[in-house]
Order: structure tokens, then sequence, then C-alpha cells
């Protein structure tokens, strides 16, 4: 698509879209050549099991990150953000590397660039002159981080004529977000791809595939920001879970002896028993104790030291760790892949799907918060709040520890749900502020690329 025909179809992007090539030419001195967009997403419900290998159901946001992009005669590589509290970063596109250890944020432009230029072998990238416009919320659960890698790849692919499906990009950027270290699932990526306008999917992996859910109507999702912001790579919190779950896999694994070395996440041993989800439920309450396990513990039912343990199972950011809330984590995540399904089913039902719909949200905050414990007391009380207001389901949604919540409200009970919250929760805001924190969307559109004609 070309950038002038959205003066028809999205007067608001094109707008954003001329102060941003505004701020392009200011510091490159040149016209961009095009836009990459990816947008954040909402979480609806299946949080914390992606990276276990069961589907989940997020839709995107029209709330973005859009990269205005020029290739250069060189392999310098320029990237500028218009919003000054970002600092610019110069590097070379064939020699960069990324910082997995504080991660600034342009490191998350590199992994968009470095992921396409490892899965399509380009040996001649050429040099770049990028900025960036970020609308989605920063960590704050919305996902911004991902969109930022999802619009670089897509920039790269673009830039170097490489002809990939959405699928195929979703597929890379998903993996190549591991590059600073977060062993995160493929959601974000994946619905910041295959997204459609109008609709939630039902993302799964493994082959990674996406279906359409339409939301039914008479309500509304509201995101509501908690405004404690979490930001994933900084600390162990997010991989400490991955590693719980890779642990409590090889522990069901040992138990029920499959072969080990086939087993990753706790979806793997799932297929392998060939079962359904209630009686994986049941399993871990028969198999597993409540009180952590350690290392020790660990390595002795898989006849490993804990030297081994440590090195085969632990990252490295979670290397220290030595207590797993097994039973407490497997519990969550075979629940809420059962309530994944509910809720695509639920959405297909005539007869007042609503009430359902809420109530399998709320028991994922539960679950979330109580047998994860990725939730904070702010997102416990803002959840709280919102059903309090007229919402029918309230739940942390994406990573959590911080960020935001997002709650089905029935559309008559819109206004009032929203001015109650701002004179409970977000009393203290002004009304700009208020605006940012608070907002309700419509399922927006996937990835994409506007040409500068
Ligand atoms: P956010 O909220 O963007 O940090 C993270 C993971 C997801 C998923 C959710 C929890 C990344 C990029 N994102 O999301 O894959 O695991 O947490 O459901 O790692
Ligand atoms: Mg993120």
């Amino acid at each position: 698509m070309d950038l002038e025909s959205l003066k028809e179809t999205n007067v608001e992007r094109y707008t954003r879209y001329k102060t941003l090539i505004g701020k392009f030419v200011e510091k490159f001195n040149e016209d961009p050549q095009f836009v990459s967009r990816a947008p954040g997403r909402v979480n609806l419900i299946g949080e914390h099991i992606d990276y276990c290998g069961y589907s989940v159901l997020p839709m995107a946001l029209t709330q973005d990150l859009s990269l205005a992009v020029r290739t250069n005669s060189s392999t310098v590589l320029r990237v500028s953000n218009i919003n000054s509290a970002f600092s610019d970063y110069i590097g070379d596109t064939t020699t960069f590397t990324i910082n997995s250890d504080k991660p600034a944020w342009f490191n998350y432009i590199l992994c968009g660039i470095k992921g396409i230029i490892e899965s399509s072998n380009i040996s001649n990238l050429p040099g770049m002159d990028i900025m960036v416009d970020g609308s989605v919320p920063q960590a704050a659960g919305l996902s911004s981080s991902s969109a930022l890698v999802c619009a670089a790849g897509l920039a790269t692919a673009h830039a170097c004529n490489c002809s990939l499906t959405r699928l195929e990009l979703a597929d890379i950027c998903m993996r190549c977000e591991h590059y600073i270290g977060t062993q995160g699932g493929g959601m974000d990526q994946s619905i910041s791809f295959l997204a459609q306008q109008g609709m939630a999917k039902l993302i799964s992996f493994n082959p990674l595939r996406s279906d359409n859910v339409v939301l039914p109507d008479g309500a509304v999702f509201v995101v509501t920001n908690s405004c404690v912001t979490m930001k994933k790579a900084d600390t162990a919190h997010f991989n400490t879970r991955v590693t719980e779950c890779k642990v409590a896999a090889q522990m069901l694994a040992s138990w029920k002896s499959l072969d080990r070395s086939q087993v990753k996440t706790l979806g793997d041993v799932h297929e392998m028993l060939g079962v359904d989800l209630d009686s994986m439920v049941k399993m871990v309450e028969d198999l597993m104790h409540d009180h952590p396990y350690n290392v020790g513990e660990v390595g002795q039912q898989l006849g490993m030291s804990g030297e081994e343990v440590k090195e085969k199972l632990l990252f490295k950011n979670t290397s220290q760790v030595d207590s797993f809330k097994l039973k407490q984590r497997a519990t969550h995540v075979f629940s809420e892949a059962r309530r994944v399904f509910k809720f695509k089913e639920v959405c297909s039902e005539t007869t007042n799907p609503l009430v359902k719909l809420g109530e399998l949200m709320n028991e994922s905050h539960d679950s979330c918060s109580r047998l994860y414990e990725a939730s904070c007391k702010e997102l416990d009380q803002l959840t709280e709040l919102c059903r309090k207001h007229g919402a029918l389901g309230s739940r942390f949604t994406g990573a959590g520890w911080g960020g935001c919540a997002v709650s089905l409200v029935p559309s008559d009970k819109l206004n009032s749900f929203i001015g109650s919250l701002r004179t409970s929760y977000y009393a203290n805001m002004n009304d700009d502020e208020f605006a940012k924190a608070v907002f309700f969307t419509a399922p927006g559109g996937g990835a994409g690329v506007y040409l500068q004609l």
C-alpha cells in the first residue's frame, strides 16, 4: 500500500506518519522510502502458556510501532526515535552486536534485523536510516517490545526484497527475540503479523497457525494500565517461570517414564501421554507436592548432579534460582490451556456468552495471581475495582508483575465504568494521562509496509 492512500482510509495514521516523515527528514536530510508498522496486542486469555506450547487468544491493538526507513549506500545503521527520551544508535549492519545484559531499546530493532539476516542468509544488507514512532504504552504488557522487533524484521525483509509470508515473518520474529535473553513464547510476534481487523485470533504453535475468533456483540474489552512498569528483560521473573515450567515438564516426564530427551515443554508431556487437560491437572495434583522443589531434589529425580541441572535446565539469568514451585506453575498452565479452548467455544455460543467469558477471565486472573504469582498488588486491586464497577471479567494481560489489565465491560455500562475508574484508581491523573491509561479498542489489523511514493 502507498502512504497517500492512507489519507482516505485512516486519516489519523496518515497525519501521524506525516509527522514521523518530517522528523526523519530533519534527522537524515532525505525522505524515507517506506514505513513499516507492527501493532501491539492485548491478550484476552491464555497467559504464560505460549512458551509451554499451548494456544493463546490475543487481539491486535490499533496502537503500533512504526519505522520510517531509508536504505543507504554504505553499511551504516542509524536509528533514532521521535521521542528524545530514547537515545540514538549508530552501528554497522555487518558487525553489530546485541547486548542481552541490560538491553537498551534499540536492541529490539537489532533483534529483528538479525533475525531476517540469519534466517534468509543475507550477506549484503545495506545500511539503513530508521526513525521510530511508538504509540503502544511501554512496559505495560501490551507487547511494545515485540512490536518493535516485528516492525524492524519487516523493514529489513522489505529493504532486501525477501519475499516472506506473514507466517514465516512471525516464525522468524518469535525466535529472534531470544537474542535479547527473554525466553518468551511466540504469541506477541504471531498476533502482530497474523492479526486481521475486527477479529481476535486463537494462535497455536508447532506448527504456528491462527484461527479467527469473532468476539460477541454487546460488550467491549477495556484496557486499563496499572501504571506499574515491568521491563521483562531487566528482571529474572519471566525466565524463572519459563524455567519452572521446563523443570516441571522434565519431572512429569520422568515420573511417567517418557523419553525425556523428546520433552521440552509441558505441552510435549501432554501430547506424549495423549490424555485430556483434565487428566493433566489431576496428574499434577497427584504427583507433585505443594512446597517448592530445590535443585537437589530435581537432580535426584532426573539422575543429574546439581551442576547438570543448572547447566541443562536453567538460563543465564536464572542460574541462582533454587526454589521451584512446580505444582502451582504446572496447575496454572494446564488449567489456563483449558480455559482458552473454553473461551473460544463460548465466543461462538449464541445465548448469553458474555457472563461465561467474564468468569473465565476472572478465573484466569486468579490462577495467574495465586498459582503463577505473576500479578502485583496494584493489578489485583485494579482488577477488583474493574469488577466492582461493572466489568463481567477482569484480568491482567501480558507477562504481568505490572502493566495492564483487560476487562470485559457490557456496552451499556461502559460510561459508568470509565467514570468510576476515573475517580477511584486514576483520581490523581490529569485527563491526558487518563486517556492514555484507559482505552478500549476494536481488534486491529496486522503488520504492514507503506511505500512513500
Ligand atoms: P509481554 O507482556 O510482552 O512481556 C510475554 C511474552 C509472551 C507471553 C506473555 C505471557 C515475549 C516477547 N512475550 O509478553 O510470549 O509468554 O509474556 O503470557 O517474551
Ligand atoms: Mg514485551
